[in-house]
């Protein structure tokens, strides 16, 4: 028995001696990644039982020392069993015979072609120790193997219930300069696998530091999705994300796919391969990409969403979109200098034909996310479209001057007070005056504009850009605009519209606020823009001055003096021309006191619906603002003229 098992040993030995010989071919090298493949190497193997509905719980420990790994899953454990004709069990083959991983190890998906992936006996073959450990058919087995080699035949250790396969080993430190893993690769890699695997318990015992982590998302890439987005700060568009699962038996393959629209500018897919993140993207993103632009634009087209005047690029479409892409493919073609790019061509088609007609479903039965996308969409063609204008304005300016130089018209805060900061942006000069000095000069900033604001929705941009007062408001912003809007750079924490209460103030403050939706909408969806209420009447009653924002306001304060004064003094009613009349100290009790004033916060509750209503009032075509009109004429009750 021990003559033939000699014997066997030195075929066995044969079979592995070019691992030995030339690590790199099989695990890339003998550096940390090296080293760290072994790792992913055994793990995969135990997340491929789990991945079959096999196993649901994997453990992996990391040695006190660090240079050692368990790995251990609940799976249906290593079979025992001898090949009938050589005697030998399936077990030692698994660790013994250089082969290309698959039936044995019961690999459904190979990690990565070339590299990982070559199977549990590379990592025997480079490991100072083995010892692997099987639970099957009642009992408990272990083998022992030193630098590929089996110590003894497979062992009989005890009864035992259940099953599982556990793995232990130590790199070889005749192989491996450097021997120790480090933990938080490991646990990066067990985490991922927990989004990746959703459902499947990752438990990562680390003995270097005394650590115990479980990781487990039930609900997968949707849960990932989420803490991507909260870890990104972006506030999402809509509320439940897309979802979409595939299993493609015919071609062996399976794909799931998550996306979620945010406010962020920018665009954040993460991808995986066989549970391998590919950062380098590749055929299966270029196929999600595909079938998201084309479901996204059949939505806009069927619906008539298209705002006049305007392309939407696929760099559009794509604007805040945050998503994850895990496919699961049994041949996986990799390439690029870090081999992290997908190279299957037929992906790209497979991927494509599924997610398109899979989003426009979800979208015509998600229509107010559907609408909600399609504004952030929208948002994102007219920034665009702004900032490459801004860009060729500020290339022209910047060969004067780069540094910030505010408007000689703004009378800022001193800053004396951080935080908590104001900029009013005021109609005309008189009022600009008495804001001036009624103001809290340490935290309120003052900037008035001379007479009407351009209406950008029906200008040319070349003339918004070379718009005085405009271009004053950015510059005392601070924070860009356009593409380049950056909220951070805004150098107040409110920006505060004082018109006059009339027709005209309203009329500039609806012109204010375009130019804001427009060319700084992060302005006013991140909640930075208000309405100050300026009083339109003083009412004076005996020796009490109270102020009325509007008529309802001013009939409510007679009515009630009336009431409880019987027979008092006659309500004497003042109404301000405008807010130049007003003397300072009154402009601050009324408007400017943050203890004693109102503000209005302008927030879009639509946006889709703001864009047009935008677009109809201001926009060009007079039909639009007609058909406006004559549908609320209704609500106009008293016109006054
Ligand atoms: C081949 C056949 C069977 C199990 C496995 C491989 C197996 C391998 C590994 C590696 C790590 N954990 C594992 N768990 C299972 C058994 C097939 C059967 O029971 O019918």
């Amino acid at each position: 028995m021990a003559q033939t098992y000699t014997a066997k040993d030195i075929t066995v030995l044969e079979g592995l001696e070019p691992v030995r010989k030339r690590p790199g071919m099989y695990i890339g090298g003998v550096g940390s990644a090296g080293l760290h493949h072994l790792v992913w190497e055994i793990l995969d193997n135990a997340v491929d039982e789990a991945m079959n509905g096999h196993a649901a719980h994997v453990h992996v420990t990391l040695h006190a020392g660090g240079s050692s790994v368990t790995v251990s899953d609940d799976g249906r454990g290593m079979p025992v069993d001898r090949h009938p004709a050589n005697g030998v069990t399936a077990l030692e083959v698994i660790f013994t015979r250089l082969h290309a991983g698959g039936k044995f190890e019961n690999r459904t998906y190979r990690t990565a072609g070339g590299l990982h992936g070559v199977g549990a006996s590379v990592v025997n073959a480079l490991s100072q120790e083995l010892v692997a450990t099987s639970k099957r058919d009642g009992f408990l087995w272990q083998q022992t193997f030193r630098r590929g080699k089996p110590l003894a035949p497979l062992r009989r250790l005890r009864p035992a219930r259940g099953s599982g396969t556990t793995v232990r080993f130590h790199p070889d430190p005749r192989i491996f300069p450097r021997t120790a893993f480090e933990a938080a690769l490991v646990r990066e890699r067990l985490e991922v696998a927990s989004y990746v695997h959703g459902g499947v318990e990752f438990v990562f015992e680390d003995e270097t530091r005394g650590t115990r982590e479980v990781f487990r998302h039930d609900d997968g890439l949707t849960d990932y999705l989420a803490r991507i987005v909260a870890e990104r700060g972006a506030a999402p568009v809509h509320d439940a994300p897309f979802v979409l699962a595939r299993d493609q038996a015919e071609s062996g393959s399976r794909f799931e796919v998550v996306l979620q629209w945010t406010e962020s500018t920018d665009e954040h897919v993460r991808s995986y391969v066989n549970g391998i993140p590919t950062g380098s993207g590749g055929t299966h993103e270029a196929g999600v990409r595909a079938g998201l632009g084309k479901a996204v634009r059949n939505l806009i087209e069927t619906h008539g969403l298209t705002p006049k005047g305007l392309t939407l690029t696929a760099e559009d479409i794509r604007e805040g979109l945050t998503g994850i892409i895990s496919i699961f493919v049994p041949e996986p073609q990799f390439q690029g200098q870090t081999k992290d790019r997908l190279n299957n061509p037929e992906l790209t088609q497979a991927l494509d034909a599924a997610v398109r007609p899979a989003l426009e479903h979800w979208l015509n039965h998600n229509l107010s996310t559907a609408e909600a996308i399609v504004a952030r969409i929208i948002l994102a063609a007219r920034a665009r479209a702004a900032s490459r204008a801004a860009q060729q304005s500020v290339a022209r300016k910047s060969a004067t001057s780069r540094r910030l130089n505010l408007p000689g018209k703004l009378s800022d805060c001193t800053g004396s007070v951080r935080g908590d900061t104001e900029l009013f942006i005021v109609e005309g000069d008189s009022a600009g005056g008495s804001a001036k000095q009624g103001r809290d000069r340490s935290r309120q900033a003052i900037l008035p504009l001379r007479g009407k604001v351009l209406n950008v929705e029906s200008a040319p941009l070349s003339k918004v850009l070379a718009n005085k007062e405009l271009s004053d408001v950015v510059t005392a912003l601070g924070c860009g605009f356009g593409k380049s809007l950056d909220l951070a750079k805004l150098r107040y924490d409110r920006v505060i519209i004082l018109a006059d209460a009339d027709s005209d103030g309203h009329h500039i403050a609806t012109l204010l606020l375009t130019f804001f939706y427009r060319y700084l909408p992060g302005l006013v969806t991140g909640g930075k823009v208000f309405l100050a209420q300026p009083p339109l009447y003083r009412v004076d009653i005996g020796k009490q001055t109270h102020w009325a924002v509007d008529d309802a306001h001013r009939d409510r304060l007679v009515g009630r003096a009336q009431s409880t004064n019987g027979r008092g003094p006659k309500p004497q009613i003042t109404r301000f021309k405008g807010l130049g009349e007003m003397m300072p100290k009154v402009l601050w009790d009324t408007t400017l006191n943050p203890a004693t004033r109102r503000l209005l916060r302008v927030a879009v509750v639509d946006p889709l619906m703001t864009d047009r209503v935008i677009a109809d009032l201001m926009g060009r075509d007079a039909s639009a603002r007609f058909r406006f009109i004559m549908d609320r004429a209704d609500d106009a009750l008293d016109l006054d003229v």
